[in-house]
């Protein structure tokens, strides 16, 4: 049995259950990872709100985080920090840890009561802080953070950036609590302070007790678990909208949130966007009108349109990386002409101009072509849209464009391009097909040997190079490979 990895998660005990380590407790252990618990004070909480907080000494602290860290903890996350000399307790003990840090600035409970008075904010301002890799406030209490009111999206930014001035290099601005409550915004600390924004719609479940805990933890489990910060907050993220999705009553008051699992709804996932401002929504690109991409070869020169659209391929991409100006016009012209002839489906990667001007099917881009493309000007030109993801915040940021196809990659290990990320295997890409309510594509280190696996589980195009463009018989292969795939799909 692979063991779980352990998240230490630092907080106060709340004595109804509903927020502080118990949904500590209940987040971590969803995401599959363990919650070794430190507890800073127990808090007495029921019908009638806080009633008391008794903090532990600093050297109770002290000894449980020692215990704590015998256990080689992943991650840490810290929630609620009842006094200064507490605070000292872990900025030592942060300023040690070999991890990425959360910190949940806890300032007060929906229950009542203020946590943090102004000697604790400024303390906490320039000793925890700065050793935190991510904050993760509401907006009260970001608004307390930096001092100043947040009344919309610009100041929300400006209050993040007065964080990162204080030195942490993430800060995930939540969104509950505001006008927007499903609109949260990831500030990242780069020269040009970049913001992402992650939205979903708003649920109205009233059972959402300890929802900001959970989604605090939720990110570090994620972090434990080896996820990268963007990943982590996307993962987080459709944790808490599933966890408010299945919220439960106790009598005659709301509950908490409860997630059931690690995050696998499609209607969890948001959409994201990098820039200043949230995207509006948008019209989905037109679809493939087939129920099948079928064998997608993925080739560098329209010669290989000649020799495999007439063996029945009905999809291929033409990723040209060598070429430029009239030479490479030349190659997508006669692969557009080409696919016309036998009525294939021609995406061209990279090039989204000339294929708008030279009347593609559709055009294919990565992720750092997205940064580029006029994503409006292919809409309108009437253009298919399919896009390259690897991690969780790739597909989510390819949702918030609705293109026609989302390809997941790498499958496999591939020798084809370099490629920092491990590989899917068939367990990651059914994940993304149960996630996903898009046709997927599935690419990365596929060949006729692995090629049935992948088409039973739903890929409804199959993408490669190397076992075509490589193959001792590329018509062979191909041919053989339709064969498989219809024998399959039964198309
Ligand atoms: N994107 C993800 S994997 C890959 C690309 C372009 C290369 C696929 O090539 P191969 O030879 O089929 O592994
Ligand atoms: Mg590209």
């Amino acid at each position: 049995m692979t063991p779980r990895p352990v998240l230490l998660c630092i907080g106060g005990n709340d004595s109804s259950g509903l927020a502080g380590l118990a949904a500590d407790q209940r987040a971590a252990h969803a995401l599959g990872v363990h919650c070794a618990s430190v507890v800073t004070a127990t808090t007495a909480q029921g019908r009638a709100g806080l009633q008391a907080i008794n903090a532990c000494t600093p050297e109770a602290l002290q000894s449980q985080l020692a215990a704590a860290t015998s256990l080689n903890p992943m991650a840490m996350k810290i929630g609620l920090v009842p006094n200064s000399a507490q605070l000292q307790v872990l900025t030592e003990f942060a300023r040690g840890f070999d991890g990425p840090v959360v910190l949940d600035p806890v300032m007060g409970s929906s229950a009542g009561g203020a946590f943090w008075d102004e000697h604790m904010l400024a303390q906490a301002l320039d000793t925890l802080v700065p050793l935190t890799t991510i904050l993760t406030p509401n907006l009260p209490e970001l608004a307390r953070l930096c001092g100043a009111p947040i009344h919309d999206r610009a100041s929300r930014r400006r209050a993040c950036h007065s964080l990162h001035e204080r030195g942490t290099p993430w800060v995930l601005s939540k969104g509950g609590h505001g006008d927007e409550p499903g609109l949260d915004l990831l500030s990242e600390n780069t020269e040009s302070q970049q913001a992402h924004w992650l939205r979903l719609p708003q649920l109205d479940n009233c059972h959402s007790r300890g929802s900001g805990c959970a989604m605090a933890t939720s990110v570090a489990a994620a972090l434990a678990l080896g996820y990268s910060i963007k990943d982590a907050v996307v993962i987080a993220k459709m944790a808490i909208h599933e966890g408010l999705q299945h919220g439960y009553a106790l009598a005659d008051q709301s509950g908490p949130v409860a997630i059931p699992g690690f995050p696998r709804s499609g209607s969890a996932l948001p959409s994201w966007h990098s820039g200043p401002e949230p995207l509006a929504a948008r019209a989905a690109f037109p679809d493939c009108n087939t129920p099948s991409l079928g064998l997608y070869p993925v080739v560098d020169r329209s010669a290989w349109l000649a020799r495999l659209l007439p063996l029945g391929v009905s999809t291929i991409q033409l990723r040209i990386k060598d070429l430029s100006g009239d030479e490479l016009i030349q190659e997508l012209r006669e692969g557009i002409s080409l696919a016309r002839r036998y009525g294939a489906r021609l995406f061209v990667n990279d090039y989204w101009e000339l294929a708008i001007e030279l009347g593609a099917y559709g055009v294919h881009l990565g992720q750092e072509d997205l940064d580029e493309a006029d994503i409006d000007a292919l809409h309108q030109a009437g253009l298919r849209l399919g896009t390259s993801t690897h991690c969780h915040y790739e597909v989510a940021r390819a949702h918030s464009l609705r293109p026609s196809y989302i390809a997941i990659g790498p499958v496999y290990p591939t020798t084809s391009k370099d490629m920092p990320w491990v590989p899917h295997g068939l367990d990651g890409f059914r994940y993304w097909r149960d996630v996903l309510d898009y046709p997927l594509v599935a690419i990365g280190g596929i060949n006729e040997a692995r090629l049935d696996a992948v088409a039973r589980l739903g890929a409804e195009g199959v993408a490669m190079i190397s076992a075509i463009t490589q193959a001792a018989s590329p018509e062979d292969s191909t041919r053989a490979m339709i064969a498989r795939l219809s024998s399959i799909t039964g198309r």
